[in-house]
């Protein structure tokens, strides 16, 4: 306590005699500043330093507290010790203010700047910088596990673009156990893994096939940190994490060695933000950006040259694929959407049209992990993706129907028609 006092008075040109005089004689606030020629927040950090409260009642006990811890016999130099470097701590961060005084301003903008930090941390280029900077440690996650690449049935000529898969709801992290499901949902890393394997064939094998590959990633590919950590994450969330990466470069890893070119169009879902309100100033605060660009530069220190991902952060893509106009997203962000409502699919067609200037023909969309199509009055269809894990303990607590885990691929014709769309079983 003496050495913070001496320290007040030389380095903070303070006159700590004048000042306790002052306190005990019960001087106001504003009379000790004017006497002292030091801010009001000075003065409080001074009292707030030396345990003198400023409450006039307070302050004859407060002073003989102050004198009594002075006495050399009841001092306690350990402590003693831990109060100095605590003060000395507090003291170095003020010293700036004490030049002009405006301590109370210099911390709101102080509390802005270290806001303005802690926000910063959560954006986009953060994640880039990040990424970048790991790029050599990427290449090593880079594994390529094997995925039985079936006899293409694609008779030439094929049409340069067409085929179009989803990839929806993945969830991955989520572990679901048969027995807490009555057995009617069972999910894990490696179910996950096997899935998006099937599903990979199924595109290959599909009937009708295109030079392009077009792949819409809707969203909720982590199962994340919402819904107040009901759901269940194996392992932890920085592994599914891991395990998202992972997975999505073994599926495209894959692909791309059978489709000329692939386009990945992506947005992220709720789970991969980190708080349940999509309105918020970390909106970018968004786990599945990060997925989608470790992916990419995955692929990119693979040498995989023909995949390219496109990530939407608007939460919506507009694409056009054989002059039939899409509009994708992952479905959260409309209200009560429901493409079996007309006046529902209207709603979301003057918001395709005055976000996009234009209006769609089909839309597709996940988040409600029902497989579902259904023809709409503008050329087109309302395709709503199934998920990957399929009934899961949350869905199987809340009461809802039990779903299989499936994935839609559909195929548009030259002509523009979408004609074809199913919905693939993955389980
Ligand atoms: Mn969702």
């Amino acid at each position: 306590m003496l050495k913070l006092m001496k320290s007040l008075e030389e380095d903070y040109k303070v006159n700590i005699e004048h000042f306790l005089t002052l306190y005990r004689e019960g001087e106001t606030i504003e009379k000790m500043t004017e006497k002292l020629n030091v801010s009001t927040a000075y003065l409080r950090l001074i009292s707030t330093l030396l345990h003198l409260r400023l409450k006039k009642k307070c302050r004859e006990l407060d002073y003989h507290n102050l004198i009594s811890k002075l006495n050399p016999e009841s001092r306690n130099p350990k402590i003693e010790a831990l109060e100095e470097e605590i003060n000395y701590t507090l003291l170095k961060l003020v010293s700036a203010e004490k030049l002009n005084g405006k301590l109370g301003i210099e911390n709101t903008i102080l509390k802005k700047k270290v806001k303005a930090i802690q926000n910063d941390v959560y954006t986009v280029e953060h994640f880039e910088t990040i990424i970048e900077q790991n790029a050599e440690m990427l290449s090593k996650l880079a594994t390529n596990t094997p995925i039985n690449v079936f006899p293409s049935q694609r008779t030439d000529p094929i049409p340069y673009e067409g085929l179009c898969a989803v990839l929806a709801d993945l969830h991955i992290g989520d572990l679901t156990v048969a027995e807490e499901t009555g057995g009617t949902g069972n999910y894990s890393y490696q179910i996950a893994s096997n899935r998006l394997k099937t599903y990979a064939e199924c595109i290959l094998s599909y009937p009708y096939q295109s030079n392009t590959l077009t792949v819409f990633s809707l969203g909720d590919w982590i199962n994340g940190t919402i819904h107040g950590g009901l759901n269940t994450t194996e392992e932890s969330f920085v592994e599914s994490l891991y395990k998202c990466t992972q997975i999505l470069y073994d599926f495209l890893k894959t692909l791309s060695k059978v489709y000329s070119i692939i386009i990945v169009h992506a947005v992220g879902g709720n789970h991969g933000r980190v708080t349940e309100n999509p309105a918020i100033n970390k909106k970018y605060a968004d786990y599945e950006y990060l997925i989608h660009k470790t992916v990419e530069k995955m692929l990119e220190v693979a040498n995989v040259a023909n995949v390219s991902i496109m990530y939407s952060k608007s939460g919506y893509i507009f694409e056009t694929i054989n002059e039939h106009k899409i509009l994708a997203h992952h479905g959260d962000m409309q209200r009560s959407l429901n493409i079996t409502n007309p006046k529902s699919v209207a709603e979301l067609q003057a918001f395709c049209l005055t976000t996009f200037g234009d209006t769609f023909n089909s839309t597709v969309n996940g988040h409600f992990h029902n497989a579902l199509t259904v023809s709409n009055s503008y050329g087109g269809m309302c395709i709503q993706a199934g998920s990957g894990c399929g009934t899961n303990t949350f869905s199987f607590v809340s009461g809802f129907p039990p779903k299989r885990a499936s994935q839609p691929i559909f195929f548009i014709e030259e002509s523009g028609d979408l004609d074809t769309v199913s919905h693939i079983s993955i389980e």
